[in-house]
Parts: structure tokens; C-alpha cells; sequence
């Protein structure tokens, strides 16, 4: 069993896609262990863009993820980080598939609904980030 941080994003929310997010992973088989909704901070958003920090796009994604109320979650089940990302798609728009959230929601590549982590280190650091222990069912 493996563990995955999934994020909708302040457009996914405006656009009202959470449910629509929700029922697809549940429909999956995936166990939702934590969910809650904020206003990130500033903080937490570079925290979790770090990797991009010194990228042109930083300043902007930092913005948008703060721009609004998002929805976090932790997603339980086999293979979870990888199966998630596969349901997600790709972060280029040209090459998200239809039937992935992206490639059926979004052509935009900063607009892009979700996040997913993509290995076992960062989505432990991310779900570190999000959630307290016990926030965690
Ligand atoms: P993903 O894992 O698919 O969410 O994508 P990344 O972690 O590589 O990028 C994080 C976010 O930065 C993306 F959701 C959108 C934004 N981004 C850009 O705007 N331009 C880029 O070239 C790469 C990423």
C-alpha cells in the first residue's frame, strides 16, 4: 500500500471539479485517508514548489496556488503515486490524454486542476507539509 498527496487547485475549485476529481479516484478503488480545504500560504506554496524555486515559471506558480482556496487529500491504495499521476496526466497539455483529469478538463499548462506527487520521497514530504498525523484516517 502506498500513500499520495493530491491536490485540486483554485482553478479545479472555481471551476467545481472537486466532486468530479473525488468520485474518479473512488471509482478507482483508491482510499481516501485526508481531505480538507484552505487558502494556502505563501509559505507552504514555495515549501511545495520548492524544487521549482529558480524556475522563470516560480513566481506565478506561487501566486496561483495561493490564489485561492484549494482542496488537499492523501490518497491510499496499491501502486497510489504512480496510478494517481496516470489518472492525473501529463503536465503538458499536448500530452494529456482524454480520459486523464487534465486531458479531459484543461488545456492550460499553469491552469492544470491537480496536483499529484510523483515519487515515494516527495509525496512523504508532501503529505508532511499538508497534513498533521492525525489528520490522517
Ligand atoms: P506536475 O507534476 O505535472 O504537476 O508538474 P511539475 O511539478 O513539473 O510542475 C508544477 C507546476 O508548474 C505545473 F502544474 C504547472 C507549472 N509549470 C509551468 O507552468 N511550466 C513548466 O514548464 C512546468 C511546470
Amino acid at each position: 500500500m502506498e500513500r499520495t498527496y493530491i491536490m485540486v487547485k483554485p482553478d479545479g475549485v472555481q471551476r467545481r471539479l472537486v466532486g468530479e476529481i473525488i468520485r474518479r479516484f473512488e471509482n478507482r478503488g483508491l482510499k481516501l485517508v485526508g481531505l480538507k480545504q484552505l487558502v494556502p500560504s505563501r509559505a507552504t506554496a514555495e515549501a511545495h514548489y520548492a524544487v521549482h524555486a529558480e524556475r522563470p515559471f516560480f513566481g506565478e506558480l506561487v501566486d496561483f496556488v495561493t490564489s485561492g482556496p484549494v482542496v488537499a487529500m492523501v490518497w491510499e491504495g496499491p501502486d497510489a503515486i504512480q496510478l494517481c499521476r496516470n489518472m492525473i496526466g501529463a503536465t503538458k497539455p499536448v500530452n494529456a490524454t482524454s480520459g486523464t483529469i487534465r486531458g479531459d478538463y484543461t488545456c492550460d499548462m499553469m491552469l492544470n486542476l491537480i496536483h499529484g506527487s510523483d515519487a515515494p520521497e516527495t509525496a512523504a514530504d508532501e503529505i508532511a507539509l499538508w497534513f498533521k498525523p492525525e489528520e490522517l484516517l
